[in-house]
């Protein structure tokens, strides 16, 4: 299976949570107009990677960000107990999704604490996961007991920074890209690839099969990507970045 769920954004995205990259840049209102362009750029990104798209009905103002929502590992997914709680009504249309496809879904109980997807980074067999004020101590005990097949490796993210892939991803097997000066680059096994610190928000990159999707306007991060063998497709991201947003939280991405 090769399936991107996404969610399309809703009437209300322009109220989504918003002031956690803390960059006055913007600040601005959301344009939902010119957001649903970049969705839909975005959906067609994902086929050329080789997905087939799934895309849930609109819900709440972050819905879009569905990567939050759960956390998917082959043919089974736990369901996320979001630590914004305003977000976790979301997680029924992604749940029911999920089962239609066939998968697996352990939900989070009120006991089992708070986790995000966007904290969560697959590498190889490595979790990292990110302790961030979205997922907490017992959120990330939970998502081991949940996949005991994998390594759970905790990460303290600095101060300011929303979720960890704000700050890494893993577009290619066994590659870390990583904002330089974020965390330690020894943080992760593997080869790690530093985008400078002023590019720093092309490290949440999205890549299947030897292409990668990556924010538009960071030059040396697509170069450094292609220097990795990989084709990069860039993408304008200004209102998805408004609303907190990279390329990564807007999907869940099955290949089990
Ligand atoms: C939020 O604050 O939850 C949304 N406005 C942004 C979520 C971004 N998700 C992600 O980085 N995985």
């Amino acid at each position: 299976m090769t399936v991107a769920l996404v969610r399309a954004l809703s009437d209300g995205y322009a109220d989504a949570t918003r002031g956690a990259l803390g960059d006055p840049a913007l600040d601005g209102p959301i344009d939902v107009a010119l957001a649903r362009s970049q969705h839909a750029a975005y959906v067609a990104g994902l086929e050329a990677l080789g997905f087939a798209v799934q895309t849930l009905p609109a819900g709440g103002p972050d819905a879009c960000f569905v990567e939050d929502q759960a956390v998917v590992v082959g043919a089974r997914a736990l369901l996320c107990r979001t630590g914004h709680p305003g977000r976790r009504a979301e997680a029924g249309a992604v749940r029911e999704a999920l089962e239609a496809l066939g998968l697996t879904v352990v939900c989070m109980g009120e006991g089992d604490g708070v986790l995000e997807g966007g904290d969560v980074l697959r590498v190889g067999g490595r979790l990292y996961v990110g302790r961030s004020s979205r997922t907490d101590g017992r959120g990330i005990a939970c998502l081991q007991r949940n996949f005991p097949e994998l390594e759970v490796v905790p990460v303290d993210l600095p101060a300011g920074v929303l979720h960890l892939k704000c700050v890494c991803s893993s577009p290619a097997p066994d590659l870390v890209l990583l904002a330089e000066g974020a965390l330690a680059p020894t943080t992760f096994a593997g080869t790690v690839r530093q985008v400078p610190a002023s590019e720093a928000y092309a490290a949440n990159a999205v890549g299947h099969g030897g292409r990668v999707l990556v924010a538009g306007g960071y030059p040396r991060t697509a170069e450094l990507l292609r220097a990795e063998g990989l084709d990069v497709f860039p993408l304008e991201l200004s209102e998805i970045r408004k609303g907190d947003g990279s390329l990564t939280c807007l999907s869940l991405l099955l290949t089990g």
